[in-house]
């Protein structure tokens, strides 16, 4: 089946059981380039039919689907003419993981970041009534993405606003891991009342008999249904706050699916429609473990094992060294936006079940909620990745660093991150966290850097920035001289001597850059390397006192290069009034970087070690000009 459909306008040809067939012909291949190729699965295989119906009912690009996060959009893909394509899926070049106009424009939005859809879809439909036209405005989004401040607050507003648009629920009961909060509590309340299904389904029915009349019988049905509902659950949240609540339907019944779209077609104002699907859904190994195959590396279909064993990565080296520190302080709590795994708080939820918190996916109240804590005593640990990071900018300022406070933030996936494409890049928090008055800001370079800089950021007492990448290390290093040693505040490390170049460098790249170090010294080149730690402050003693000697410097770190560290050693330089400096910086331009393999992009930008060894190494021997 799945060879005869190449868009919807064939799919709109097939009956029921061809879309059955479809459905599963969607999910083997789904499988088989998940697996080659990494990307999200769970969430794929779960929302097949629901992609099915939607493009059965609705007519894209008129019709607008804006779906939430974006990473369930496989389905979607395939059913827009990137069936070929998707074998590409997140390599350099080929289709993303996520949403993308500039692919097709039956993709309306480029999302990545959770909770954006009904604000989005919500604007589309004020903008189509204010043009006086007529498609129809969809927001696709999860249980885990209607945790989020922004869902609920477009919400509010949409409910409010009377706006036609409808809002699907797509409600697996799991985020990455299982869903939590009060909203959750809700929903599982809804999900077991059946009995709306079928009278929904007895509705649709009757509008299809009396076409005429549709819409005078939906707003009696819609009345009636309100009011006995309000008997049944005595307080239907949606409904309350202004959305005609259409469900719980089997979402993955095509049938029942298009069913209840066809008729919140018809009713006026917001809907939505709570539709339960299962995570996985189709594949045992998934259904079964729907964390662990929300987003995967490439694995055996069979096995369900990855192709390569899982390294230890920085985020596990900051779990293990949590719970050790966790042990001997009894203030020092942990707090996730969803990300439990992710950023490797999975034993420190074991060993302290009372002292780890899940908030949803809600950074900003994550971070509230731990400047709360910190004013009541407590040491809260907030481990979120870079990128999610933007989000609770404000909260960091005004309730962090303003109170000065002492909340240690944990900047997982900080720098490239690769696949994942521009969304989810962690190259500005070094430039927006720099501006931050109040802030420490440091980088490790290495797994024994970041546990030093845990227990250092612990005892500090006021707001403290970590930033460490995704995956592994690139180098261990050994015990560098006795006073480099301990971490102490706004103190660089010297990791080699010499007269010819500075080189400084942050976090991952200076295993990088003593590599070049090692290379140069081959060539009778003799850099002085400085590991600088802390990007805020800045060490400018041992950055001066290195660029007056050899009147040329190096930056190289893994970030966007404005504001980050080749700004703040450029400005140290005017400060101190340093004059004929030769000043070269690596790091991300002033861009989106799209996805590809972290390797691949270092390369297309510059920052691999070749290229950076062969431009110093040209500069000292010809003395050429950076
Ligand atoms: C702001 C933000 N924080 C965290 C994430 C990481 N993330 C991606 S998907 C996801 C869970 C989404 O759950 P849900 O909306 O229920 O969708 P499902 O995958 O279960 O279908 C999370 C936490 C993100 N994309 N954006």
């Amino acid at each position: 089946m799945l060879e005869k459909v190449n868009s919807p306008e064939d799919l709109k040809k097939l009956n029921i059981n061809q879309k059955t067939e479809l459905a599963q012909d969607i999910r083997e291949y789904i499988l088989k380039i998940v697996s080659e190729n990494g990307g999200h699965l769970a969430s794929n295989l779960g929302v097949v039919e629901l992609t099915i119906a939607l493009h059965s009912v609705f007519n894209v690009p008129e019709d607008k689907i804006v779906w939430d996060v974006g990473h369930q959009t496989y389905v979607h893909k395939i059913l827009t003419g990137r069936k070929e394509a998707l074998k590409t899926l997140r390599k350099l070049d080929g289709i993303a993981g996520f949403p993308k106009i500039k692919e097709s424009e039956t993709d309306c939005f480029n999302t990545g970041h959770s909770s954006t859809s009904i604000s989005l879809a919500l604007g589309m439909a004020r903008a189509r009534d204010i043009q006086g036209k007529n498609n129809m405005v969809v927001a696709v989004i999860g249980d885990g993405a209607l945790t989020g401040g922004m869902a609920i607050e477009a919400l509010n507003d949409a409910g409010f606003s009377h706006s036609k648009m409808i809002v699907v629920l797509n409600d697996n009961e799991m985020s990455i891991s299982k869903n939590v909060g009060g909203l959750n509590m809700f929903l599982s309340k809804l999900r077991t009342k059946k009995l709306y299904t079928k009278s929904n389904i007895s509705a649709k029915k009757l509008i299809l008999k009396i076409p005429v009349i549709g819409k005078p019988v939906v707003k009696i049905i819609q009345r009636l249904k309100r009011s006995i509902k309000q008997l049944i659950i005595p307080k239907m949240f949606f409904e309350d706050i202004g959305f005609t609540y259409l469900g719980p339907v089997d979402g993955h019944n095509i049938q029942e699916l298009e069913n209840i779209l066809r008729l919140s077609e018809q009713v006026e104002g917001p809907v939505l429609v709570h539709v339960l699907t299962k995570k996985g859904k189709g594949y045992k190994i998934a259904e079964e473990n729907p964390d662990k195959f929300h987003a995967t590396s490439p694995f055996d279909v069979e096995t369900g094992e990855l192709k390569s064993k899982k390294k230890k990565d920085y985020s596990k080296v900051f779990g293990d060294k949590l719970v050790e520190i966790a042990k001997r302080n009894p203030q020092v709590v942990a707090i996730t936006a969803s990300m439990k795994d992710g950023t490797g708080l999975t034993e420190f939820q074991k060993e302290f079940p009372d002292r780890f918190f899940d908030i949803g996916i809600a950074e900003q109240h994550a971070v509230g909620l731990a400047a709360g804590m910190a004013k009541a005593g407590l040491i809260p640990v907030v481990p979120i990745y870079s990128s999610f990071y933007q989000r609770a900018y404000d909260q960091v300022i005004h309730d962090v660093a303003i109170q000065n406070l002492p909340v240690v933030l944990c900047v997982d996936r900080a720098g490239l991150v690769g696949a994942d494409g521009e969304t989810h890049q962690g190259l500005l928090d070094m430039a927006f966290f720099r501006l931050v008055p109040n802030l420490t800001i440091m980088a490790p370079k290495d797994f024994k850097e970041l546990e030093d800089m845990l227990e250092f950021a612990i005892d500090l007492k006021k707001p403290v920035v970590i930033r460490y990448p995704r995956g592994g290390e690139e180098r261990t290093f050994e015990l560098n001289d006795e006073k480099y040693q301990t971490i102490q505040e706004g103190k660089a490390e010297i990791l080699s001597e010499g007269n010819d170049i500075t080189i400084v460098a942050i976090g991952k790249m200076v295993a990088r850059a003593k590599n070049i170090q090692e290379k140069l010294l081959e060539d009778n080149i003799h850099a002085e390397l400085i590991n600088a730690r802390f990007l805020k402050p800045l060490d400018e003693d041992i950055i001066i006192n290195s660029i007056s000697k050899t009147k040329k410097v190096v930056t190289i770190e893994d970030g966007t290069l404005i504001d980050g560290l080749a700004t703040a050693v450029e400005e140290c330089i005017i400060e101190k009034k340093l004059e004929n400096i030769n000043i070269k910086s690596y790091g991300y331009p002033d861009k989106y970087i799209p996805h590809g393999s972290v390797s691949e992009l270092e390369k297309i930008y510059g920052l691999d070690e070749e290229k950076i060894y062969d431009d110093i190494k040209n500069l000292c021997l010809k003395e050429e000009s950076l």
